[in-house]
């Protein structure tokens, strides 16, 4: 590998400068791609050199971040290589020129033919007998298209499965969104599908849109502006890093205290307090320590599950101490009396069923919503994540935890706001889906309903709930295909299709296509792939979670003849419209017009500027009314600070966006007033009370800072591979000790529904018959464990389910090799 090892080569002046936006989590940090020629470097005199820095003398603390991740030697398809390096942007407001971990690897991930990408797909491909072979497009579009229109024919779109990003950043973007929603949705029209991380095509957030309040309702400066922040479920130090560090940190610290007294005069101004919410001792509470002194912080380590409790005991216990909104809540609401009734609970029943202390919990309320010395209402921004979202009934904890904030007046000012910390960025641009979004479509599959699976830039294999059965069932079902394409020898494309449909029709068979970067776990299943491209190889838009669309610049090729999705979305229906075309069917051929697309930026244009103003049923795009003043050229000005939606104009070259929504408290509602909903404490569902009842841990589980979602890159990355060669599972030492449990053993992790391993990992701050697991690991499958309840919309509960532990034994490389230091920070 030419990457030199031990030192950074420096761009030349006159490198290629180009903005890409990190594509792996909703922060989106910006960063400058640099791009030159392999035999040339820069030298170390600021003016030898692109990045304009003196390097021959010690350049001040944090000039720039530079390290030997940050740079990579790529192929063009022409055959030419160059150095890359792409470094964090000191002028995007986002990260301020941090990176993270993981978006400090985005030059190492990059394809290369030795380097993380080297197992990339390169061409199409397809399994034959008992092996995986490249093929070209034109077969591989056949046969896809060709089964399609076989199942649409006879059996009609509902037999057409689809697992699928809905999302920003990489396996996303306003241009795949967009060109993937026209194929399922206006073209095929088939309702089943569902959403890369949901078993049906839903929403993350029924409740509070149907309260009238969007889930990204401020800006991150908003945290630099509030008197106390709630952080429920998210751990947002190892998973939203650099909105954590650069804006969460220097409130708590007292950084922002001048600013915040200029902009709101006459109110009592100290460092921000932070209150968590979740069960487990974080490693962002333990940092958030250290920031802000202990005084400083909360951490209310409910019960897992009863978050919905908390809310409506804090709620009550405001309401009974006059601290609530009442002319905000009179003029701005409706339903309050009602909801009250409904969500009444005393705090010493909250504590009963939480297990927090009464004193923690009035500690709490008097931080948030007690007005302060100055007699104003603290601005409290409340943020979560996936603590709630796969948390103990989704409807219902985001009602009561909304509840709560309309009632002390916590959104429309800054500040505040009720806001999701996100997962990706997000890009969502469709036409309306044509369907019932309560369709589980796990569960139809595993019934043996749809006839065709496409997973495109989705893993359901290491991601789903009752994963175990869902990958048992379609694995069996695939076989099936397999064996009858193994008959199919010598065929022509219809005589394979012939065989293909009869196993689907006559034998349950599912026929099962990946469109990916990789071949990943799906390939032991799937009989056909895409090879898809990601930002850097094409341009992509996105917004963060602050609303802010940027444009991700291509700079380099994709590997081999791999697509943009947008792209092998309008191929698929190309090829479709001359199928029934040459049938002379031409209402069928019609439906499947209007994808001559040449590039990502004609989807874009036919997307988010002229289809974005249509709702889209459980999700509304998010380009807004005004998504017509967006191009990419004047996207390609703001770089990597972009505009926030919506977009109210386009002035003097520059897009004008928004900083904060309801600040007019006109809500998204019919006559703009927000709608309290009641949420009574319902207990933990079913199926998950009866795990709790039969075995004795709790598996909590969710990320690590250093692992993005299934390991795609990250498995073919020695960095994090050597750290994390198998999903690892925090328990308590003392637990641990009972059931001779080493840190660096493999544990059998196994309930009902399942059973995976897992490398334990003694922690003391994990509580006693709790333990915490690494999700979405190729290597130990914790959604294996997960039950199959969903809330009345079908969104998982996740973090809910029960287990025994058992030793196996020892791996001898993970023992000699991993470090098992406790991940809390400590002074
Ligand atoms: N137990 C448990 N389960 C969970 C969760 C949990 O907290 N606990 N969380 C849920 C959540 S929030 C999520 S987001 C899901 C994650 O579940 P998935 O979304 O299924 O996981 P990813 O690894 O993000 O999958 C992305 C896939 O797309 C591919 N890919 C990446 N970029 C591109 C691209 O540009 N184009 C194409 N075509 N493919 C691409 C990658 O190689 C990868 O295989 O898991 C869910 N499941
Ligand atoms: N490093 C890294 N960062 C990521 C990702 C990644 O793969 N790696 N993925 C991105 C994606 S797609 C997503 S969706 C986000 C997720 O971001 P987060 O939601 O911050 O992360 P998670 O680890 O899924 O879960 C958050 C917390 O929920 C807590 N929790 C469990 N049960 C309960 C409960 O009953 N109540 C409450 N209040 N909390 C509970 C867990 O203890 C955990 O600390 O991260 C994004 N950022
Ligand atoms: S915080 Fe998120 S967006 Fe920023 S560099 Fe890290 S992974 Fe990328
Ligand atoms: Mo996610």
């Amino acid at each position: 590998m030419a990457t030199n090892k031990d030192r950074v080569a420096l761009p030349p002046p006159g490198a290629q400068k180009t903005n890409l936006v990190c594509h792996f989590c909703i922060v989106g940090c910006g960063y400058h791609v640099y791009k030159w020629p392999e035999s040339q470097e820069g030298g170390r005199a600021p003016e030898d050199n692109a990045l304009g820095l003196d390097f021959r003398q010690q350049l001040p603390p944090l000039a720039v971040t530079l390290t030997p991740a940050m740079q990579n030697t790529i192929t063009d398809q022409d055959g030419k290589r160059y150095n890359i390096m792409i470094v964090p942007d000191k002028q995007c407001q986002v990260n301020q020129g941090l990176s993270s971990t993981r978006g400090g690897q985005l030059a190492r991930v990059m394809y290369s033919p030795e380097g993380v990408g080297r197992e990339r797909l390169r061409s199409p491909r397809v399994y034959v007998g008992d092996q995986w072979v490249d093929t070209s497009w034109e077969d591989a579009l056949a046969l896809y298209a060709g089964v399609t229109k076989k199942i649409l024919d006879n059996d009609g779109p509902g037999a057409l499965a689809f697992d699928c990003f809905d999302h920003g950043g990489a396996g996303g973007g306003f241009e795949n969104t967009w060109g993937t929603g026209k194929l399922m949705f206006s073209a095929l029209k088939t309702p089943l599908v569902r959403i890369h991380n949901r078993p049906a095509y839903n929403s993350e957030c029924h409740a509070t849109r149907e309260m009238g309040i969007g889930e990204l309702n401020n800006s991150y400066a908003d945290a630099e502006l509030a008197d106390v922040i709630l952080a429920i479920g998210c751990n947002s130090y190892e998973t939203q890093t650099n909105y954590f560090l650069a804006h969460w940190l220097p409130n708590l610290q007292g950084q922002t205290v001048a600013q915040r007294k200029q902009r709101f005069p006459g109110e009592s101004v100290a460092p921000a307090k932070i209150i968590f919410v979740d069960p487990r001792r974080t490693p962002t509470i333990a940092i958030a320590e250290q920031a802000a002194g202990k005084d400083n912080v909360l951490h209310l380590d409910i019960e897992p599950g009863t978050d919905i409790a908390l809310f409506n005991g804090l709620l009550s216990y405001v309401v009974d101490q006059g601290w609530h909104d009442e002319a905000f809540i009179a003029a701005h609401t409706r339903d309050f009396e009602q909801v009250l009734q409904a969500n009444r609970m005393t705090l010493e029943d909250t504590s009963r069923i939480t297990g927090v202390p009464l004193d923690k919990l009035q500690r709490a309320a008097e931080w948030a919503y007690k007005p302060k010395a100055s007699g104003h209402r603290p601005r409290a921004m409340h943020a979560y994540e996936k603590g709630i979202i796969w948390g103990n009934d989704n409807y219902l904890i985001q009602s009561a935890l909304v509840d709560l904030v309309l009632a002390s007046h916590n959104v429309g000012r800054r500040g505040t706001g009720v806001v999701r910390m996100g997962g990706h960025q997000e890009g969502y641009t469709r036409p309306p889906y044509p369907g019932d979004s309560k369709i589980y479509v796990d569960q139809e599959i595993i019934q043996g309903k749809g006839m065709m699976y496409t997973a495109w830039g989705a893993n359901p294999f290491q991601t789903t709930l009752n994963a175990e059965q869902h990958r048992t069932v379609i694995l069996r079902r695939a076989n099936i295909v397999r064996e009858a394409m193994a008959s199919a020898r010598g065929g022509s494309t219809a005589q394979r299709v012939e065989a293909i449909y009869d196993a689907l029709k006559h034998k349950g068979g599912l026929f099962l296509v990946n469109i990916n970067l990789y071949p990943t776990k799906l390939a032991e299943a799937a009989h056909l792939m895409l090879p898809a491209a990601h930002p850097g190889e094409m341009n992509l838009t996105s917004m963060n979670g602050e609303r802010r669309l940027r444009l991700s610049e291509r700079f380099t090729d994709p590997p081999g003849s791999a697509k943009p999705d947008c792209l092998i979305a309008a191929a698929i229906a190309n090829s479709l419209r001359q199928l029934y075309a040459a049938e002379g069917k031409q209402d069928m051929a019609a439906r499947f017009a209007g994808f001559d697309w040449k590039s990502e930026e004609d989807a874009f244009n036919d997307g988010f500027r002229m289809a974005g103003q249509a709702g889209a049923g459980p999700i509304d795009s998010q380009g807004g009314a005004t998504g017509n003043l967006v191009t990419y050229q004047r996207l390609r000005a703001m770089g990597n600070n972009g505009v926030q939606l919506p977009v109210k104009e386009y002035r003097d070259g520059k897009l004008i966006g928004s900083e904060m929504l309801y600040s007019d408290y006109q809500f998204d509602t019919a006559d703009g007033k927000a709608q309290f909903k009641p949420a009574p404490w319902p207990g933990l569902p079913k199926p998950v009370a009866e795990q709790k009842q039969k075995y004795r841990f709790w598996i909590n589980n969710g990320r690590i800072n250093e692992v993005w979602q299934t390991l795609y890159h990250d498995q073919y990355n020695e960095f994090v591979r050597r750290r994390v060669p198998m999903a690892y599972l925090e328990i308590n030492p003392e637990d641990a000790h009972a059931l001779a449990i080493a840190s660096g053993d493999v544990v059998e992790v196994y309930n009902d529904y399942g059973s995976s391993f897992a490398l334990a990992y003694l922690e003391p701050d994990i509580k006693r018959n709790q333990t915490f697991m690494q999700f979405g690991h190729f290597n130990g499958v914790m959604g294996d464990l997960t039950t199959p309840w969903t809330d009345r919309n079908v969104v998982p509960y996740y973090k809910g389910t029960w287990a025994d532990l058992r030793r196996i034994g020892t791996v001898e490389e993970f023992k000699r090799n991993i470090s098992f230091k406790t991940r809390r920070f400590k002074a």
